[in-house]
């Protein structure tokens, strides 16, 4: 069939929307007809050049909501007509590493994935001279139709709209996924969120969740602010008002440093910074920004002595076909709140425009509606 994509042809350009090819689906895999999709920063990223997994020409996006139009043969836990999220951290319950339940980080097609491929080595995407296009993260939103592996798709109520829940598919799974399955935040804790865009503001509202008592949050934007104290964050520092070195500054409005620090920048330095903001003896930060090539973290190794622990976490430490549906759930029961953080809505042939709105700070989510 033919669809429409937003295809990034080479690093550093905008993105050219044309008509592509896109096969059928195989063995093991299912059509999607994506409704809608948000643009994270990890595409942005990815597009920029600065992502040792790039590869060019390619269909980014991951972030989407849309509804099964065919399955190839052998897919069972899915058929037309299901509403559906698609995951880049698939679970196909079978692996190593989803029968550990100390990871969320599925293996079965990482490698594949990772090359821009399909589980059988190969793209279903081309361009109308056969030219292959790259799939992205398994799950190539730009597209208004993409060809998925069943494991990595999450079936959800079919009366959740797609336009709101399609940012469960990275930012609000990731942010509040952070402080419930993997910091596993207690009540009463202090802690402070480095980065107030759409990953951060999860965050916070993840630690309103778990009912902290103090969330900084800490952002070099004071537009972020407003809508950082709508979703619980108690205290905002800009560090460029700061006189000195920010760290010594939240250690002394958290008392002694937070139980819990976040980052959600994918900046080294700040990253150092939530390390050394964590409280002596027990404090612990989550990295969940991610870094450019040959970026590197550093700190004295006496930080971590002295009972500081530096983790990580990707998709919230979420298995996607099992808590995703859940979280759609706590969205269309009111327990998490989603709509005020998708703060513009485009067309797909607008979609550069959704990156030009995060370069300039004045976004929090935009969506792309099909
Ligand atoms: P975003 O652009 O919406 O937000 C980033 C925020 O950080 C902005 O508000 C910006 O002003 C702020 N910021 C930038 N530099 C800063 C600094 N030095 N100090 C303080 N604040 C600073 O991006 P996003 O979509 O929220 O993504 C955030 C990061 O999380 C990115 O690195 C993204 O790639 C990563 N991410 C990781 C995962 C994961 O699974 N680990 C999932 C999604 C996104
Ligand atoms: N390709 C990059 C790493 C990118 C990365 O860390 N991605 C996160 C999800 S970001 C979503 O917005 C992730 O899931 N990581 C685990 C994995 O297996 O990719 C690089 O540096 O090579
Ligand atoms: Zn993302």
């Amino acid at each position: 069939m033919r669809t429409r994509a937003a295809v990034a042809i080479e690093a550093g350009k905008p993105l050219e929307v044309m008509e592509v090819n896109l096969e059928g689906p195989k063995a093991g895999e299912v059509l999607v007809e994506i409704k809608a999709t948000g643009i994270c920063h990890t595409d942005e990223f990815t597009l920029s050049g600065a992502d040792p997994e790039g590869l060019f020409p390619a269909i980014l996006g991951h972030e989407g909501a849309g509804v099964v139009l065919e399955v190839g043969p052998g897919v069972t836990s899915l058929k037309p007509g299901d509403h559906v999220i698609p995951l880049y951290t698939p679970e196909c319950r079978e692996c190593e590493y989803c029968l550990n339940p100390k990871t969320n980080l599925c293996q079965a097609i990482r490698e594949t994935q990772g090359q821009g491929l399909m589980p059988d080595g190969t793209s279903r995407f081309s361009m109308l001279d056969g030219t292959p296009i790259l799939h992205y993260m398994g799950c190539s939103t730009f597209a208004n139709h993409t060809v998925m592996p069943e494991i990595a798709l999450a079936k959800i109520r079919p009366d959740a709209p797609f336009d709101k829940v399609c940012y469960i598919g990275c930012g609000v799974t990731t942010g509040v996924g952070a402080v419930i399955n993997t910091a596993k935040v207690e009540i009463g804790s202090r802690a402070i969120v480095f980065g107030l865009g759409g990953i951060g503001l999860n965050v916070i509202q993840g630690l309103r969740l778990a009912g902290a008592d103090q969330i900084v949050g800490v952002d070099l934007n004071d537009s972020k602010r407003e809508m950082a104290e709508r979703f619980g964050m108690t205290d905002f520092v800009n560090p460029k008002n700061v006189e000195g070195p920010i760290v010594p500054h939240l250690v002394e409005l958290t008392k002694g440093g937070a139980d819990y620090t976040f980052d959600a920048t994918g900046n080294v330095g700040v990253m150092r910074d939530a390390l050394e903001a964590a409280h002596k003896g027990w404090g612990e930060s989550i990295i969940i920004g991610v870094a450019p090539a040959g970026a590197e973290i550093s700190t004295r190794p006496f930080q971590l002595v002295t009972g500081r622990s530096w983790r990580g976490t990707a998709f919230g430490g979420a298995r996607g076909r099992t808590d995703v549906p859940k979280i759609v759930d706590w969205y269309m029961d009111g327990k998490i709140e989603i709509d005020p953080m998708i703060t513009h809505t485009l067309s797909l042939e607008d979609i550069n425009k959704g990156f030009d709105l995060m370069h300039a700070g004045e976004s929090i989510r935009a969506v792309v509606v099909y």
